[in-house]
């Protein structure tokens, strides 16, 4: 990512990640001003962050380590507690902001990205196929969604707009086949980076989560060393619901990263963190909008300052 996009970055993900002045922090701030830190306060500040789904456990275990502070009185006010919560929300999520590298020895370097239903698995595709073109990479797209044509029109219009190039078959085809066919296609066409759809997949249904073990499979016959990346893509606003899928597909096929996709408007942004806390999984990047620019590398520090600060200006 270019050094200059990333405050811009940043700046769309505080607009979009709560609503105007409506971070934990700013309402907290506004509620209670420069008063000493009670009970009351507390709860409030437990209510906030349950409602913004951040969980019980994780709720829990970080008003357990202010509450001890608070005994101790290392916190007088607001803002002190405030700032105390947002390096305790920075330190659980930096073990987890581990940025997707590109090993150029892996070439091409195949990404296999799964994910329920409407996650936002070929919007993410497109970003990255977006992110990785820029940066100069030949990158193909497998067309591995072949239940519905539309999936395949979806990634071609992604395709030509990022000079990508897409591998597809017919509608109805085996994603296995295709996934084999793009695979060697890409080796002999000396592409950086595959980067293969699937379907969306309902993880309670075991025959398609099959299909998708096949699917990885078949890439490993070509490439021994592929997929060098699994991709779950998780809807934030599927909250607690989102941490059953990675669950289930972590156990299925062996997702090496997360993306998650929709953190704009959802209020629901505290879901990243018992994501974080509960899965140890690597997040990669975060969706915030439709937009191929509306999508960037997970940054603990700049995600803990939006979600306490809100877009405070
Ligand atoms: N607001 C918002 N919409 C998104 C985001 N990512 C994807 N979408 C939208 O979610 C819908 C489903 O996305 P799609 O990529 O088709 O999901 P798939 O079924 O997993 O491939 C589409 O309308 C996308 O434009 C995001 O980060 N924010
Ligand atoms: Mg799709």
């Amino acid at each position: 990512m270019s050094s200059d996009s990333k405050p811009g970055f940043f700046a769309r993900l505080r607009a979009r990640l709560t609503r105007p002045g409506a971070g934990l922090g700013s309402e907290l701030a506004r509620l209670f001003g420069a008063r000493r830190i009670d009970a009351e306060v507390l709860e409030e500040l437990e209510t906030r962050l349950l409602a913004a789904d951040v969980g019980v456990t994780v709720t829990q275990e970080l008003l357990e380590g202010l509450r001890a502070r608070v005994a101790r009185q290392q916190l007088g006010d607001v803002a002190a507690l405030l700032e105390a919560l947002q390096a305790d929300i920075t330190a659980l999520l930096r073990p987890v902001a581990q940025p997707l590298r590109i090993d150029p020895s892996r070439k091409p370097f195949t990404i296999l990205v799964v994910g329920v239903n409407g996650s936002g698995k070929t919007t993410t595709i497109g970003k990255l196929a977006n992110l990785y073109t820029q940066e100069g990479l030949k990158v193909m797209l497998a067309a591995g969604d072949t239940f519905r044509a539309a999936a395949t029109e979806q990634l071609g219009i992604w395709a030509s707009r990022t000079g990508a190039e897409l591998i597809a078959q017919a509608p109805g085809a085996d994603p296995a086949a295709v996934a084999f066919d793009a695979l060697s296609a890409a080796r002999s066409r000396g592409a950086d980076v595959l980067i293969a759809d699937t379907a969306g997949r309902l993880q309670a249904q075991t025959h398609l989560m099959e299909e998708l073990r096949k699917v990885r499979r078949v890439l490993g016959k070509v490439d021994p060393s592929a997929p060098h990346e699994v991709l779950l893509v998780l809807d934030a606003n599927q909250g607690q619901n989102a941490l059953k899928q990675a669950v289930q597909f972590r156990e299925a096929v062996g997702v090496t990263g997360l993306v998650l996709t929709k953190l704009d408007g959802s209020a629901k942004g505290g879901i990243v963190l018992a994501i974080a806390r509960q899965l140890a999984l690597p997040i990669r990047f975060i969706g915030i909008g439709e937009g191929a620019q509306d999508f960037g590398e997970f940054d603990a520090d700049a995600f803990a300052r939006a979600l306490i600060d809100g877009d405070k200006g």
